[in-house]
């Protein structure tokens, strides 16, 4: 592997732990808090999870170690996308393994869930490991989505955990990997396994959190690279002063991405798709919402600004998510080859008109022809349109601009309006993980050890307090299943953890909301620059303002 200066240097980094952690594994003792219930639905997640359901909360303590010192084989898989901090997950678990026992082993099952099933996997040892240590990306075994979640799919993975004596499975995923976490937990204590799961909360998107989860590792590094990209683009703006940036921003579906960007560069506009489909928006109401921003901003001789767009904001465009169900419906099953065999966009577009609704075909008219094409892209696995590739950043400024072009029309609107467009996504799944997710992933993965030696099953590893100081972080873990609900998905009830949306009540959002008219219309925009890996604390160590907000005593 070719090495860049940053990258050295950041092998030399040593992580901080949390301070109960810090005292060698023999001095980390436990305690057992309450019984837990499921966030709701008890009684029928309480059925469906007989003996991993109602576990009590753990928290670590200083003090005697007095867990069973057997030898542990461990096999770790990450799954899903990347997220930056992922290896230092895995180098903690490693490094407390290994601290505790010579002897013990660490398999790392490659490219995701289906390492497991394939039986493709590395062993760990500290020259392969010390490579990766404190570096973005999943790279160190691989990444995937395959979903581990079949009975016939666990009954696999038990057998190759019995071939290589493995004692315990760390997935390192999103809401759903964590859940299917949960589900083989319980199969492996069904059927008397032996065989320990533990999960560790990941995703940039941030919709992994609730009352015991801060946040997910990864949100941190993600949004500050792409509020340092925002912010050059804001000066870019404010310097040539002739265009205006729509930039979407990952997250499928939550938009605390967006939401976090916006704090951190007070832009002229950011949607929000939780608010979005609160208000019931339409896309002209949206439209008119920004037009109004370039329109006040062009009276003060300001043609140009930025917009921030979440990913999946679409997808909460009561009108547009009705139209995506109908295209679902349209191309189901054999009607798709139909469809694909037709040759001319104009054949198709008839198609199309004979098979929507009078109001969806008058929302899928106004796209541009482009955004229309894009929604009979590829399907996912169960045949819905994939959201993430529909240029909704190009979708805002086409609607924009006609909306401006009536208002030139009328005489109210005189300014130019030239759009730009950025789609900032994998530039900030793989950075390198700011000096905070270098810490929490590597408590994660420490903390991840101290479940598995104290003989935990279907517990998600949680650190805590993480607007504080390292130090005065808590470790412990909670139940997954007190996690969870049952949701409808693909028209069956499954129990699930539940996702986190941005909560329209929730301090960072007021922040937004109480600050947004003004950003509008003003050029207040703030370049936060590139992550500081070296120097004071209090600059390198900072967190994001969606964590600070939420936790500001
Ligand atoms: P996870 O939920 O698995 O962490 O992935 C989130 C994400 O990064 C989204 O922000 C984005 O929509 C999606 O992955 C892109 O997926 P892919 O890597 O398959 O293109």
């Amino acid at each position: 592997m070719k090495i860049s200066s940053l990258q050295s240097a950041r092998y030399e980094y040593s992580p901080k732990l949390p301070g109960m952690l810090r005292h060698g594994i023999a001095n980390i003792g436990v305690q057992e808090g309450e019984e837990t219930q499921s966030a709701a639905d008890q009684e029928v997640i309480k059925r469906l999870f007989p003996n991993t359901y109602g576990k009590k909360e753990i928290t670590f303590v200083q003090g005697e170690n007095t867990a069973e010192t057997k030898k542990q084989v461990v096999g770790v898989i990450l799954s899903g996308g990347q997220a930056p901090g992922g290896h230092n997950v895995i180098c903690g678990l490693y490094d407390a393994l290994k601290a505790a026992n010579k002897e013990n082993v660490l398999y790392g099952f490659k490219n995701g869930p289906i390492g497991l099933i394939e039986d493709d996997y590395l062993i760990f040892d500290d020259a392969y490991i010390n490579q990766y240590r404190n570096t973005g990306g999943f790279d160190i075994i691989g990444s995937g989505r395959t979903k581990l979640e079949t009975s016939e799919q666990f009954a696999i993975v038990a057998d190759v955990c019995k071939k290589h004596g493995i004692t315990a499975i760390v997935i390192i995923g999103g809401d759903d990997s964590n859940t299917n976490a949960a589900v083989l937990a319980e199969y492996f204590a069904a059927h008397d396994t032996g065989v320990q799961v533990i999960g560790c909360p990941k995703t940039i998107d941030g919709d992994l959190k609730n009352e015991d989860i801060e946040c997910s590792f990864g949100f941190d590094t993600a949004t500050k690279t792409y509020s340092e990209i925002i912010g050059n683009i804001e000066r870019d703006a404010n310097s040539a002063k002739k265009y205006w940036h729509f930039i979407k921003v990952m997250g499928r579906s939550a938009s605390h991405v967006a939401l976090e960007c916006a704090l951190e560069t007070q832009p002229n506009i950011c949607l929000i798709s939780e608010e979005v489909s609160e208000k019931k928006m339409s896309l002209s109401q949206i439209a008119d919402y920004i037009a109004d921003s370039v329109e006040k901003r062009a009276a003060k001789g300001m043609n140009f600004g930025v917009a921030i767009i979440p990913e999946g904001v679409v997808e909460f465009v009561p009108e547009f998510s009705a139209l995506i169900q109908e295209i679902n419906e349209l191309l189901a099953g054999s009607k798709a080859d139909a469809f694909n065999a037709l040759a001319t966009w104009s054949e198709k577009y008839a198609f199309i008109e004979q098979g929507l609704t009078k109001e969806s075909m008058g929302v899928f008219a106004i796209l541009p022809e482009n955004i229309q094409q894009q929604l009979f892209l590829e399907r996912d696995p169960h045949g819905n349109v994939q959201v993430s590739l529909i240029e909704s950043e190009k979708l805002f400024s086409a609607l924009v601009k006609d909306k401006l072009d009536e208002r030139k029309k009328a005489g109210t609107y005189k300014g130019k309006f030239s759009p730009l467009h950025h789609f900032l996504g994998y530039e900030g799944r793989c950075a390198f993980p700011s000096n905070f997710d270098s810490d929490y992933c590597y408590s994660l993965g420490y903390n991840a050890f101290m479940l598995i030696q104290y003989g935990y099953n279907g517990y998600l590893s949680k650190i805590s307090n993480l607007s504080k100081p390292a130090s005065e972080w808590t470790a412990g873990g909670m139940p997954i299943t007190k996690m969870m609900n049952i949701e409808r998905r693909h028209g069956e009830d499954k129990p699930v953890i539940k996702k986190a949306l941005v909560e329209l009540d929730g301090k960072p959002f007021k922040f937004f909301e109480a600050h947004r008219e003004e950003w509008a219309v003003e050029t207040s925009f703030v370049y936060p620059g590139a992550i500081q890996y070296y120097g004071p604390a209090e600059v390198c160590d900072i967190t994001t303002k969606t964590l600070a907000l939420e936790h500001a005593e």
